[in-house]
């Protein structure tokens, strides 16, 4: 699996993902390709085109955790936790403006998104995970596969860094709260287009940021501090379209918005 035969193949995977992103040009899935990646191999792919974007001059901010609620599983029909890195160029400033060129078929999703204070890495308690959080926010996470008709494997969408491709957060918050279950409604132009709560992500977010730590040290890596982590959506995703103005309202915690552009 580590020869160098199979290395090239999974970089030249890895180059065939990043391209899609970076033209926004949909690819048929790596498993109808008759690639049967493992999902080891799935994440060096992911790992891989990481290292191109970082080429380009991009820098990681920190790590999205995916299906982390039911509803997001049941939407995408997969059954396992996923996550990949954010990097700086997919940061969109709250309340600004995102163009809908950028994606192939985006959608937006309400998430909570935690800055760490301090390293996390491993198996860590409820209350070193707690400890370890400088603020708490509101986020949107947008969401583009890269594969036609945004279908995928689980393997099919780790190689793809787990769809991510854009993100924005709030205010950020001391965690002075209970944030284990917060209303959450995530509104397009005014109206309502996805309702939940943040006790839909593992129960409760800090249980996602828990596992995060957990991911992160199985593949021999440190959550640093400065950091931040996205827990995963606590609803399905929705298509957004030029002009839409995406604003989530979360209790106790704020909101976090920005509009599509159209070009
Ligand atoms: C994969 C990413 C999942 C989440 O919050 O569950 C994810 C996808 O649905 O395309 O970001
Ligand atoms: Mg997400």
């Amino acid at each position: 699996m580590t020869d160098i035969t199979t290395n090239e193949k999974l970089s030249k995977l890895a180059k065939q993902v990043d391209d899609a992103a970076f033209n926004a040009v949909a690819i048929e899935q790596l498993s109808s390709q008759g690639e049967q990646l493992s999902l080891t191999q799935a994440y060096l792919v992911q790992d891989m085109s990481l290292q191109r974007r970082l080429d380009r001059g991009e820098q990681q901010v920190g790590i999205k955790m995916g299906f982390t609620s039911r509803a997001k599983m049941i939407q995408m029909g997969v059954d396992d936790l996923i996550w990949g890195p954010l990097t700086d160029e997919m940061f969109i400033e709250e309340g600004g403006e995102v163009a809908f060129d950028k994606f192939i078929h985006a959608r937006v999703e309400p998430e909570i998104a935690f800055l760490l204070k301090k390293p996390l890495s491993g198996n860590v308690t409820m209350t070193e995970v707690m400890a370890a959080v400088e603020a708490v926010a509101p986020a949107l996470e947008i969401i583009d596969s890269r594969y036609n008709n945004f279908k995928f494997s689980l393997e099919d969408v780790v190689a793809d860094n787990c769809s991510s491709s854009g993100f924005t957060i709030g205010a950020w918050q001391q965690v002075t709260t209970d944030i284990s279950n917060l209303g959450m409604v995530m509104e397009f132009d005014g109206e309502a287009v996805e309702i939940g709560s943040t006790a839909a992500i593992l129960g409760n977010p800090y249980r996602s940021l828990a596992a995060a730590a957990r991911v992160a040290g199985e593949a021999g890596k440190v959550l640093p501090a400065g950091s931040i982590v996205l827990a995963g959506a606590a609803t399905a995703a929705q298509p957004i379209k030029p002009g839409v103005h995406v604003k989530l309202h979360c209790e106790k915690l704020g909101v976090a918005e920005f509009t599509v552009t159209a070009g």
